[in-house]
């Protein structure tokens, strides 16, 4: 009676596995694109896949904006220093930030499934540069009408 549902539990974390990716995102004073910055700055998943942040310079963290995710996406924040893990599963576009450093510009962009950028996604009410660092991450994505 033991060995049954072990082996198939054994199964379902074999499939889990095959079909679910795990992208390193790393936290950076200093990055390819200047100061304060997540690398890489956008990430495309399928649902179910999972972020996991890396510390790369410390004292930055990773945490969901909160007007920047899907209908129904579960918020994150993670600690200072913290290396934390997020699967995502709802289709869309997520905004991620480092909460220390927004009014510099220390965000990043996710796509996951299959979207497209909304007018208007990017939350008015953010910092100057948190905006402006989206619009370059979109550009260098190919993705809506950012400025050159
Ligand atoms: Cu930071």
């Amino acid at each position: 009676m033991k060995t049954l549902p072990l082996a198939a539990a054994a199964l379902f974390s074999l499939a889990a596995s095959a079909s679910a990716e795990t992208v390193e995102v790393r936290m950076l004073s200093r990055g390819e694109h200047g100061s304060m910055v997540f690398e890489p700055e956008y990430v495309e998943l399928a649902p179910g896949d999972t972020l996991q942040f890396r510390v790369g310079s410390r004292s930055h963290n990773a945490a969901s904006i909160d007007a920047m995710a899907p209908e129904g996406a579960t918020p994150f924040k993670g600690q200072i220093d913290e290396e934390i893990a997020v699967t995502l599963d709802r289709p869309g576009f997520y905004g991620i930030k480092c909460s220390p450093h927004l009014g510099m510009g220390m965000v990043m962009l996710v796509k996951v499934g299959e979207a497209t950028v909304s007018e208007g996604f990017v939350d008015p009410a953010l910092p100057a540069r948190a905006k402006k660092r989206f619009e370059e991450i979109m550009g260098r994505a190919g993705l809506g009408e950012a400025e050159p």
